[in-house]
């Protein structure tokens, strides 16, 4: 049966169970955070379901719970920080100060977030950035699960992409998805549900079209928008892999050899950008001109990304988050039984 959970109630029971399996207080309290703020905000492929895999590449070794992030400040327009195989969110937190303070002064830089295991959604990271007036573009590899349009075999992540935009009295322009048609975690959710998935998604090991979640699972991804999106995910393994020297997709399936239960590992890449500093020889208000696009998009009934989401946070931090029966028990048996719960 469905049960309510308030929202900080389940960020401390998160938090101690990610503790429970080795992360430091610190990593602890920034992925468990992502993980809670994308089920409050009803973004089910990167919430509470995503626990697991976190907990199992803690056990696996193929990581570091207790790394501490360095950041290497320099003075240009590149912050690097080094999560010594921590999580990336832990990185981004110690750099985003950082980050945000060379973007002011330059107009842009760019964090690179050195190998990092990397599970989460990105817009978590945007939204942050343009909360403090900066516009930003965030992206990063994942596992080789998807193939280039015209072929079968996985080559590339589901190599997220995300923008943020500030806007002066709303919640900022936030867009974020995978560059496969859906996330995996969608399809998992599928697979969990006994759902079939839609066409167009995937297809099997020989490239026949399937709407079996386990077929896909097993055979290949396809990119979004056919060849525009086979592009846009080949830029992204070339800029947050190959440009920064870190894992590309396949490394990362490679490395860490199971991409069903494990998250994976390698870098990733964020661009900030000041708009005030852009604009300043124009005589123009970039936030401005940009409220004018955007208020147009409701006048036409059309609605703006993340204003899904930003409904559903508010309703959760109302109401309450809804965990369905499976999930609690789930969450209670991490706790229950902590790390012995892998060792079988
Ligand atoms: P979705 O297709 O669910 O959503 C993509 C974006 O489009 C969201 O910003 C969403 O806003 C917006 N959107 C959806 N419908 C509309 C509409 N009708 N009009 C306007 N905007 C709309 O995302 P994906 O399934 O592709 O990705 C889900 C998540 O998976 C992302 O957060 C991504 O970062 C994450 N991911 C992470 C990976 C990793 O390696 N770390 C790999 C792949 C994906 P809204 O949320 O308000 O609906
Ligand atoms: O949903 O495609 C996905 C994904 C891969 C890694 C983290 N999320």
């Amino acid at each position: 049966m469905d049960q309510m959970i308030d929202v900080e109630t389940l960020r401390s029971r998160v938090i101690a169970v990610l503790e429970q399996f080795g992360a430091a207080p610190h990593a602890a309290k920034a992925v468990g955070g992502v993980i809670v703020d994308a089920e409050r905000d009803a973004c089910k492929s990167h919430g509470l379901y995503r626990l697991e895999g976190c907990l199992r590449v803690l056990q696996s070794g193929k990581m570091r719970g207790d790394a501490t992030p360095t950041v290497h400040a320099g003075c240009g327009a590149i912050v690097e920080v080094e999560a010594h195989h921590g999580f990336s969110n832990a990185a981004f937190a110690a750099a985003r100060d950082t980050l945000v303070a060379r973007t002011r002064a330059l107009g842009l830089a760019a964090l690179v977030i050195r190998d990092c295991v990397h599970f989460s959604a990105l817009w978590h990271e945007v939204e942050d950035l343009a909360q403090d007036g900066l516009a930003a573009l965030s992206m990063c590899p994942s596992y080789a699960f998807v193939a280039p349009v015209g072929g079968h075999t996985p080559l590339m992540g589901t190599n997220p992409l995300a923008f943020g935009w500030p806007r002066p009295d709303s919640d900022p322009y936030v867009f974020d998805f995978a560059t496969s048609v859906a996330a995996r975690g969608e399809i998992e959710l599928h697979r969990r549900a006994g759902t079939p998935i839609p066409e167009g998604w995937a297809v099997d090991r020989d490239g026949a079209p399937t709407t079996d979640p386990q077929t896909a699972l097993d055979g290949a991804m396809l990119p979004f928008g056919a060849h525009k999106g086979s592009a846009i995910s080949t830029m992204i393994e070339l800029l947050a892999g190959a440009m920064l020297g870190e894992r590309m997709s396949r490394e990362a399936l490679e490395f860490m050899g199971d991409g069903g239960t494990l998250v994976p590992r390698h870098g990733a890449l964020i661009i900030a950008m000041d708009p005030a500093v852009f604009a300043a020889r124009s005589g123009r208000d970039p936030l401005a001109q940009g409220e004018v696009l955007l208020d147009a998009f409701g006048a036409q009934g059309a609605r703006l990304p993340s204003q899904r989401r930003f409904q559903a946070r508010a309703v959760s931090l109302r109401d309450g988050i809804r965990l369905s029966g499976s999930e609690m028990a789930q969450l209670e048996q991490f706790e229950r039984e902590g790390p012995a719960m892998f060792d079988a």
